[in-house]
C-alpha cells in the first residue's frame, strides 16, 4: 500500500473512531491484535479498524482471553488496556544477545510456559561474580544484590511486588508467582534456558524505568525517538535503568534520562538542558507497566519496567542538546523507522515500548495521524 493510501486510511480511521464509541473500538482492535500474536500490532490494529468502517462500525466480535495469570495476554497498565507490547512469549529472554551470559539450554517456543510438561528441564545455572560480590549481606560491595540464598529470603520474597500480571496491576510475589522447589520465585512468562540470576541483582522481579523522549526531526519531518547505544550489547535503547532502591519511578525515568543522555560539561548548556527537561518530565504519560522480556532474564530473574512518554514540542525538540554520559556510548535521535537498522534492532523489548507508546499518542489525539503512517508496523506495509 502506497504512503498516500495509508495516510488517507489513517485518517478516515481516525475521524471514524472519534466519532463512534472509540474506547470500544480501539479496544477491541488491540485484543485482536493480540490474540493473533500479530507481529506487527500497529498495522493488525490499523487493519481491523479499517474492518469496522467496512462495516459501518459493528464491532467484530473479540475471541476470550485464554490466559489471565502467567501466561500470554499480559496487559500494559498505562494506558488502561492490553497493548502490543503484552503478548509476547519472551525471545531475548531465550537469546545469546548478552555477550556475557553462557550458552542458555534452547527453549523451543512451545515449551517456555511452565504449563507445557518438559520434566527432563534442567537449565544450566548461573549468576555473575559481580552479583555475588554486591550482596546487600556481605561486609564489602554496594550491596545492590540479594542474598545467595532465595529460600532463606521466602518471607521478604513473599511481599514484593511484581507488576507482570492483571494489566500490570501491583500484586506480591506470593499472591502473583511461583516458587521452585529451591524457593526461587519462577519467571512469569517461562523457561529461559537459565536458571539463577544472571547478571540481575534481585530474585524475581528487576524494576526498571524507561523514558520514551520523541519529536518530530525538524528537518525530514519524521518522528524521532531518543536512544543511546548499550555498552553491554552495543544496541541501541531507550536510555532507561533500574530502579534504586526507595526511588519512585518518576524519579528514576528522569535521572537515567539525564545521565544517559545529557552528560553536558559546559555549565551553560547543562542549565538548559536541566530546564527543558524538567518542562518535559512535567508532561510524561505512563504508556506502559509489566514485564519486558530482555537478554539478561533467566528462570528466577527478569526485568519489569515502568515507561512513560515525553512528545517534545517542535520547539524543545529542536533546541535540546544531548550528551552520552554514564552506561550510555552514543546517544541521538534515532527514526522510528524499520528502515533504520538500528531502530529495527533495538535493545530487549524497547521497540515494543515505542510502538505502544506512539499508538497511545496516537489515540488521545495527541500526535498527528500523518505519524503513525511513518511508524514500523504502516512503513512495512507500504514498502
Ligand atoms: C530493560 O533494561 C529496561 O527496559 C530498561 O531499559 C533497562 C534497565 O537496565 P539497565 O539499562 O540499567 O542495564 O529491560
Amino acid at each position: 500500500m502506497a504512503d498516500d493510501e495509508m495516510m488517507a486510511l489513517d485518517n478516515e480511521a481516525l475521524a471514524y473512531v472519534q466519532n463512534h464509541s472509540l474506547e470500544e473500538h480501539l479496544s477491541a482492535a488491540v485484543d485482536i491484535a493480540i490474540q493473533q500474536r500479530a507481529e506487527q500490532p500497529l498495522q493488525a490494529i490499523i487493519a481491523h479498524l479499517q474492518d469496522i468502517i467496512a462495516s459501518g462500525g459493528a464491532v467484530p466480535k473479540t475471541p476470550k482471553r485464554t490466559h489471565q495469570h502467567l501466561g500470554a495476554g499480559r496487559m500494559g497498565a498505562g494506558s488502561g488496556r492490553g497493548g502490543p507490547l503484552s503478548l509476547e512469549l519472551h525471545v531475548k529472554a531465550r537469546s545469546q544477545d548478552n555477550p556475557d551470559y553462557p550458552s542458555r539450554l534452547p527453549v523451543p517456543e512451545e515449551t517456555v510456559r511452565w504449563h507445557n510438561s518438559w520434566p527432563a528441564y534442567d537449565p544450566p545455572e548461573w549468576t555473575h561474580n559481580a552479583v555475588h560480590a554486591n550482596a546487600r549481606d556481605l561486609p564489602t560491595g554496594h550491596k545492590w544484590a540479594d542474598p545467595a540464598d532465595a529460600a532463606a529470603l521466602r518471607a521478604e520474597l513473599n511481599e514484593r511486588t511484581t507488576f507482570s500480571t492483571e494489566q500490570g496491576a501491583a500484586h506480591t510475589f506470593a499472591d502473583a508467582l511461583d516458587f521452585d522447589d529451591a524457593g526461587r520465585p519462577m519467571n512469569p512468562v517461562g523457561r529461559t534456558g537459565l536458571a539463577g540470576r544472571g547478571l540481575l541483582g534481585k530474585w524475581g522481579a528487576n524494576h526498571a524505568a524507561d523514558p520514551i523522549v520523541t519529536r518530530i526531526d525538524p528537518t525530514s519531518g519524521k518522528l524521532q525517538v531518543v536512544a543511546i547505544q548499550r555498552k553491554d550489547t552495543l544496541q541501541w535503547a531507550i536510555p532507561g535503568g533500574m530502579v534504586d532502591a526507595g526511588e519512585a519511578v518518576s524519579v528514576t525515568v528522569k535521572r537515567e534520562f539525564t545521565e544517559e543522555a545529557g552528560a553536558i560539561e559546559d555549565p551553560e548548556e547543562r542549565e538548559r538542558f536541566e530546564s527543558d527537561v524538567k518542562t518535559l518530565f512535567a508532561t510524561g504519560k505512563q504508556v506502559y507497566r509489566g514485564y519486558v522480556d530482555d537478554p539478561r532474564s533467566t528462570d528466577n530473574a527478569w526485568m519489569e519496567t515502568t515507561a512513560f512518554h515525553f512528545h517534545c514540542s517542535s520547539e524543545l525538540g529542536t533546541r535540546l542538546p544531548l550528551a552520552a554520559g554514564d552506561d550510555a556510548g552514543k546517544v541521538m535521535w534515532l527514526d522510528v523507522s524499520m528502515g533504520e537498522e538500528k531502530y529495527r534492532s533495538l535493545y530487549g523489548a524497547h521497540r515494543a515500548l515505542i510502538d505502544e507508546a506512539v499508538w497511545s499518542a496516537w489515540s488521545r489525539g495527541e500526535l498527528q495521524c500523518e505519524l503513525v503512517a511513518k511508524t514500523p508496523a504502516v512503513q512495512a506495509e507500504a514498502s
